[in-house]
């Protein structure tokens, strides 16, 4: 435990190291708009224009992500290596099955939640994101795609009752028959938004629609997976017409987010966050405790129980975390 500490460390002053050396001796500066095995794709800005290069990873960098600047040199032959990551913004991440630290993207301004009509919602997935959102200061915003599938003009997954009245942004899109796609557009424009949720829920088919004219870019990076259909394989940064980036990311089957430990979890719960002030105890975890504002709100149907069931597992989460 103690030795691991110890690297983690030292892993941390030698990319500051990396870092520090890299900003000083006036490197070339990059854009990453992919990430594929050993090699990432960069967009070099020099002398005005944009030229897109690939290039390779100096070891022990750390996971290079989609978003990040880096510094890079240019060697004899055109190629480019890159040699530090500059310093983030922020970071999102997840936990992986393993119980491994994935960094997702870098230097995002929004996270975008996508969920469809089918396959429908998961809610614990979406507060899962929603809670790495709150806890990195990213603006999240909900999208409900595939709406031209649902057959009646209502909330069967309760979205609008829950999530609205908590602030929420929300946006009902069809890539199919253009509803909310102008809407989607306005939330976007400016932003650098990734695009997050469950494999099939059309991340991509979003991106080609706001995208026209990167259609064979993006079959490029997608396989047809078992079923025949295409999915995502790696993230990948794309510059939007009206202004702003949008990365599309390969779907998950689960969204374990990295908790910052330094919060509690219900700092990723903006209703639990206000209610906890009128818990008699300041430390209360909302459990059983005597006086738990919480709870109370919860019997009284104020607290929607998804959302106290969501608390609930990042509560464990947060517990059973060892330190990664
Ligand atoms: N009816 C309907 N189908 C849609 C819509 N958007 C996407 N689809 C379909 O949903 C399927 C999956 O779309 P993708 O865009 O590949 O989904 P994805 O989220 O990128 O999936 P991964 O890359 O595997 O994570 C495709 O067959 C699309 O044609 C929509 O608004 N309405
Ligand atoms: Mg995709
Ligand atoms: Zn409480």
């Amino acid at each position: 435990m103690a030795r691991r500490r110890l690297s983690q460390q030292q892993r941390q002053r030698i990319r500051q190291a990396q870092q520090t050396e890299a900003l000083s001796a006036d490197h070339l500066q990059a854009l990453v708009v992919s990430h594929q095995g050993g090699r990432v794709l960069l967009e070099v800005e020099r002398d005005d224009a944009v030229n897109t290069v690939d290039a390779k990873i100096k070891s022990n960098l750390g996971s290079i992500v989609c978003g990040d600047r880096v510094a890079l040199e240019q060697g004899d032959r055109d190629d480019y290596r890159v040699l530090a990551i500059l310093p983030r913004a922020n970071l999102l991440q997840r936990i992986d099955g393993f119980g491994n630290t994935r960094a997702v993207a870098a230097n995002i301004s929004q996270l975008v939640v996508c969920l469809a009509v089918v396959p429908a919602p998961n809610l614990l997935l979406l507060d899962q994101y929603l809670l790495s959102a709150e806890q990195q200061d990213i603006r999240p915003l909900i999208v409900l795609n595939k709406i031209d599938l649902l057959e009646h003009a209502s909330d069967p997954f309760e979205l609008e009752s829950i999530y609205r009245p908590l602030g929420y942004d929300l946006v009902n899109t069809s890539v199919e028959n253009g509803t909310g796609m102008d809407l989607l557009r306005d939330r976007l424009a400016g932003e650098v938004s990734v695009l997050g949720g469950v494999s099939g829920v059309g991340k991509s088919s979003l991106t080609r629609w706001l995208l026209p004219d990167e259609e064979i870019r993006i079959a490029d990076i997608s396989a047809a997976n078992e079923e025949g259909r295409h999915t995502t394989r790696s993230s990948r940064l794309y510059h939007l017409p009206g202004g702003g980036d949008l990365i599309d990311t390969p779907g998950v089957r689960g969204f374990n987010p990295w908790i910052d430990r330094s919060l509690s979890p219900a700092q990723g719960f903006r209703e639990i966050r206000e209610l906890a002030n009128a818990c008699r105890f300041h430390n209360c975890q909302h459990l059983r405790e005597p006086g738990c504002a919480v709870v109370t709100a919860l019997g009284d149907g104020r607290l929607a129980s998804s959302r106290y069931q969501s608390y609930l597992r990042s509560l464990e989460a947060a517990d059973t975390r060892t330190d990664r």
